[in-house]
């Protein structure tokens, strides 16, 4: 019997940008991030004749889905395995279908063949195939920091149920991968401002979640976004994410805010904004995103749960379960 797992991506509130030296994909920074609903990867597994990867339909040679299996199969006796995985969501949205597609692939190969691998052990595997794909094994509110590197629920996504609108402002892909981008800005002058710093940010951000304090998480929120974007833009060659839309919705954020919509913004490798709004404030504020020149579409999700199993992979796309 084939296992399905379903995963869903999630945004970092606290960014991790940079890596430490070595191997397994150790971020640099710590992260702070919440799980989202609605979008979610659904994979399947089941042992086959030969490793087959099939990705939304068409079968790929994905090298770092092949490096994933290899990793487990350095601690398990794992058979020739097919991987069939589909996201609801366009690769394009700016939401990382690496954080979800990890999620799900670790948690149905651990089930599938009888692993026994606990979160923690799973969210080290996602890691090392993509940072943010550890946070995905849990839901909620989520952080991920050093000395194991394996992600851990600050707060469950019931305690505080957040919303999310994503406004989308390009259909295209960007054009330098994180992982890329992240080893240019290593060599940058504000790269040790921002590692330290960062550490401090992901301090405060713990304390305002389990205080559930939305205007503090605001400020910090907004303040490690653009601090990230001025490390990327103090980059050689400089990493210019955003357009014009971009810059038009964060503008259109801070008016919201300033009156009396309990809304922040982040912004991650990408052109597309995520504004959180607190619980019930979505649709006001997708409202006035969409209204904005350059503004393609939007979407809206709440928080959802870590990485699990389901039954079924034949689900219509576009339910969440
Ligand atoms: C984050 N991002 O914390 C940050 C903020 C994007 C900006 O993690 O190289 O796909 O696979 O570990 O996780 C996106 O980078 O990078 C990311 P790798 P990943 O969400």
């Amino acid at each position: 019997m084939p296992t399905t797992a379903v995963a869903h991506p999630n945004i970092a509130l606290i960014k991790y940008w940079g890596k430490a030296q070595g191997e397994l994909n150790v971020p640099a920074t710590p992260s702070l991030s919440i799980t989202l609903d609605t979008l979610c990867t659904r994979t399947q597994v089941q042992s086959a004749a030969r490793d087959r990867i099939v990705l939304d339909g068409n079968e790929t040679d994905d090298a770092k889905i092949s490096a994933c299996i290899a990793a487990l199969r350095e601690a398990h006796a794992l058979p020739p395995i097919e991987v069939e995985t589909r996201n609801n969501f366009p690769t394009a949205s700016g939401l990382a279908s690496s954080a979800s597609g990890f999620a799900a692939l670790v948690t149905a190969i651990d089930h599938e063949f009888g692993l026994g691998m606990d979160a923690a052990t799973r969210s080290d595997y996602a890691r090392r195939a993509s940072g943010s794909a550890a946070r995905s094994i849990h839901g909620g509110f989520v952080r991920l920091s050093g000395p194991d590197w394996r992600a851990r629920q600050v707060l469950a996504e019931q305690a505080w149920p957040l919303e999310v609108v994503v406004a989308i402002t390009t259909t295209s892909r960007k054009e330098v991968s994180s992982s890329v981008g992240m080893r240019r800005s290593m060599d940058s002058p504000f790269y040790q401002g921002w590692v330290s710093s960062t550490r401090v940010d992901y301090e405060a951000g713990i304390a305002v979640v389990i205080e559930r304090d939305f205007e503090r998480l605001a400020e910090l929120a907004e303040h490690s976004c653009l601090k990230m974007h001025g490390l990327m833009l103090a980059t050689r060659p400089g990493l210019i994410y955003w357009n014009s839309a971009t810059i038009a919705c964060l503008h259109a954020i801070r008016e919201l805010r300033a009156s009396g919509t309990p809304v922040f913004f982040t912004v991650d490798a990408g052109s597309q904004v995520k504004a959180i709004c607190a619980p019930g404030r979505a649709s006001e504020v997708a409202n006035t995103l969409r209204a904005l020149p350059g503004v393609i579409e939007t979407l809206v999700t709440g928080l959802g749960a870590g990485a699990r199993i389901v039954d079924d992979f034949e689900r219509q796309p576009g339910l969440a379960e």
